[in-house]
């Protein structure tokens, strides 16, 4: 690690303020250029438990650019990770405000939602498979706190892999004839469709990105709890939105779930 114990916990305490008070501020590396992955790692644990001590609840963890179409868009070339909180579930048909938010962006995700515990290091995706208890259609609002939504690696894993607010769709008992690589993915914004992808494009299998999530908490000590919401991350670039804007997906066999933005 880079920074100390001291740098990590100010800078934790500064990503949480942009994201209380929806601010963009530069990205962490531009004044701490020796801010590697593993440091940024520790200002988002740093974070957790800042967000915990406000009285929010860890529900799960996020896949974040897992997709080509994500990599390319966000100019990064390795998968990242982050978590979820209470605070950030939001109804599906539900509304949020947009205020409280810097610059959002709305991506669509398969979510996996665990029968039983789970470590890594060595789990496979098949491991995933077996203790996955429910599939559900997502979308995920992702608001980069960083000005021009413009980040490295390390910077945006401070910064909790950009989470905002995530909504889930009706969740369906997961049975192992479901094929999720060819399900498809149809992102629309207004009622006009913005983007499409099979479920493949995250990783060739949501279930790849959620055990290299698992290893990569397992490699820390950390285990997901059954009843953890995984998102695997958008299966295709994120779209910006704006006030009276409308996102809506389907995925294919799991159904429709919508989030409006006022
Ligand atoms: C990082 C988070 C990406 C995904 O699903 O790929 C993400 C970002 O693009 O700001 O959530
Ligand atoms: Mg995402």
């Amino acid at each position: 690690m880079t920074l100390n114990a001291t740098t990590i916990n100010e800078l934790a305490s500064y990503v949480e303020q942009a994201q209380l008070t929806a601010t963009a501020i530069p990205k962490l590396t531009n004044q701490h250029p020796d801010l590697d992955l593993a440091a940024g790692y520790e200002i988002q644990d740093a974070l957790r438990a800042r967000v915990c001590e406000r009285g929010e609840r860890i529900v799960g963890f996020k896949c974040g650019l897992t997709s080509k179409a994500k990599m390319v868009q966000m100019g990064v070339n390795e998968p990242g990770y982050g978590f979820l909180s209470s605070g950030m579930a939001c109804d599906n048909h539900g509304a949020i405000v947009i205020k409280e938010l810097v610059h959002p962006r709305v991506e669509a995700e398969v979510a996996l939602i665990l029968g039983q515990d789970l470590k890594g290091p060595n789990i496979s995706a098949q491991d995933v498979l077996n203790a996955t208890a429910f599939v559900a259609p997502a979308l995920e609002v992702i608001d980069s706190r960083f000005e021009a939504f413009k980040f490295d690696l390390p910077s945006v894993m401070a910064d909790n892999a950009s989470s905002a607010r995530f909504v889930l769709g009706e969740r369906t008992a997961y049975l192992p004839d479901l094929h999720m690589p060819t399900l498809g993915v149809v992102l629309e914004k207004n009622g006009e469709v913005v983007a499409t992808a099979a479920a493949a494009a995250v990783m060739g299998h949501p279930a790849e990105a959620a055990a290299a999530l698992i290893n990569h908490l397992g490699k820390r000590d950390e285990k997901l709890e059954s009843g953890a919401i995984i998102l695997t991350g958008g299966v295709t670039e994120a779209i910006a939105v704006s006030a009276g804007d409308r996102m809506f997906a389907e995925v294919h066999a799991l159904g429709e779930v919508s989030v409006s933005f006022k």
